[in-house]
């Protein structure tokens, strides 16, 4: 991609009601606009971060067995009165009507419209397990909505349910889920730990939040120390593993936010107190809708019985404001290389002079020949204002090119994770790259 055809629109003053660096950073390298309190325009750059982020979670969740599929984001309130959650889910619910003044709402979640598509759809113990999952735009009224795309209204979620004939088997799906939030975190390069949580409008008997610990987070959270020392290589579970076991390992030490903080549960020496961001929240509810919605299977002995499930939700949007804020300094983001927005970019520092423009065109057909994305800063602004903006938009890999080493076929890379700068040639490059 040449920036001089790319829509980038940098800003340059820090915006005024941004309060945390990665709604500062977002707003500043051209991600995201702004629309109304909460709601928000992806530009093409927040737009690639986004995606690269639902693919991530898109490959691990159908590793684990979960299929994808799509419902709408307008639901029809009939369906909430049937679970009693119309009236109940208070003004968070955006409520609308359609020109037959039927009452319809713009989906905050999907148990109950997931719950008519099973029980319209699978009548048998047979076809169970099963566990569907969409990553869909929901609308929350939210009272106070701030920091960005970390609380707004409008957000992307993936959202995903399990069915089951029992207990037992729902609650082996709720470890595998668990699990599986623990290793896309992870593929995103994040620590994110798993906490006890409150059911709150969702409902059911167990829940944990998966929390990115940040300075900046909207929960207080507290945990032991030893966290830390706590040496699981997620990557290599599999998913066929007894799956409790490593999920009381993970939940056997302290960790909880404020409202399910207990201090007579841990020592005080051994207490840790920061901030975090919720990043995942996974419920297991049982029969609390299938039992008043009626989605129910026939038994062997041929009785019906309504099924188990659970809700599995991951803030995709937020997530981008979390990655941003686990990983960035005072010059700008420093995208992890499997969500960056591209994976090369090329500054020509002297547009116009024959060398450097000969050799940014040669790398950047080279890279492209190799699958890479690259963004070629081709314009005719000034060094100092180019640099300023890779490092703002955090493009892992710079290749810089200057008039000084150009006369030699040479020419510096710059990662942006580290900072690091070296001057190579050609040859080099083919070989970093490979
Ligand atoms: N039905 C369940 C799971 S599918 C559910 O809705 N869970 S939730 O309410 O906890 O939301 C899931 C995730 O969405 C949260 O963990 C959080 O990361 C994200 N989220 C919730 N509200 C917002 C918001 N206002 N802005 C951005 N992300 C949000």
């Amino acid at each position: 991609m040449f920036l001089s055809k790319y829509f980038l629109p940098i800003v340059k003053n820090t915006p005024k009601d941004a309060q945390i660096v990665s709604h500062r950073l977002m707003m500043r390298s051209g991600m995201i606009k702004q629309d109304a309190a909460g709601i928000y325009s992806w530009l093409p750059l927040g737009l690639k971060v986004l995606k690269k982020i639902s693919s991530i979670i898109v490959e691990e969740q159908n590793n684990s067995g979960a299929h994808e599929m799509l419902m709408p984001t307008i639901q029809s309130a009939d369906l909430w009165r049937e679970s009693g959650r119309y009236d109940d889910y208070g003004l968070e619910m955006l409520r609308i009507k359609d020109r037959h003044e039927r009452d319809i709402l713009f989906g905050p979640t999907n148990e109950e419209m997931i719950t008519d598509i099973f029980r319209t759809n699978i009548k048998s113990y047979r076809s169970l397990p099963l566990n569907l999952y969409q990553i869909q735009w929901k609308f929350r009224d939210e009272i106070r909505p701030r920091f960005g795309v970390m609380r707004g209204r409008e957000f992307l979620m993936k959202d995903g349910y399990s069915f089951d004939i029992d207990k037992d088997t729902s609650y082996e799906a709720y470890n595998k889920m668990f699990i599986s939030y623990l290793k896309i975190f992870n593929k995103l390069g994040l620590t994110a730990m798993p906490m006890e949580a409150d059911t709150g409008p969702i409902g059911g008997d167990r829940s944990h939040e998966f929390i990115i610990l940040a300075e900046t987070g909207e929960s207080k959270v507290f945990y032991d120390r030893k966290w830390k020392n706590l040496n699981i290589d997620i990557e290599k579970i599999s998913y066929d593993e007894n799956l409790q076991k490593i999920v009381d390992r993970y939940t056997s030490l302290y960790a909880a936010t404020d409202e399910k903080h207990d201090p007579s549960k841990i020592n005080k020496n051994d207490l840790l107190e920061t901030r975090g961001i919720e990043v995942g929240h996974i419920f297991h509810f049982g029969t609390k809708y299938s039992e008043s919605m009626g989605a129910k299977v026939v038994l062997p002995d041929g009785s019906l019985k309504p099924v188990f499930m659970g809700s599995y939700g991951i803030g995709v949007s937020r997530l981008v404001g979390a990655i941003i804020e686990s990983s960035h300094d005072e010059a700008g983001i420093k995208w992890p290389i499997q969500v960056a927005p591209f994976d090369v970019a090329i500054v020509n520092l002297s547009v116009g002079n024959d060398s450097c423009d000969t050799i940014a065109h040669s790398i950047y057909n080279s890279l492209k020949s190799f699958g890479k994305d690259i963004l070629y800063d081709d314009t005719k602004e000034s060094a100092g204002s180019k640099l300023a903006s890779m490092d703002l938009i955090g493009i892992p890999y710079q290749v810089i090119v200057g008039p000084r080493l150009a006369k030699d076929n040479k020419f510096e890379i710059k990662s942006r994770l580290t900072d690091e700068t070296n001057i190579i040639s050609f040859q080099q490059l083919y070989e970093f790259i490979k």
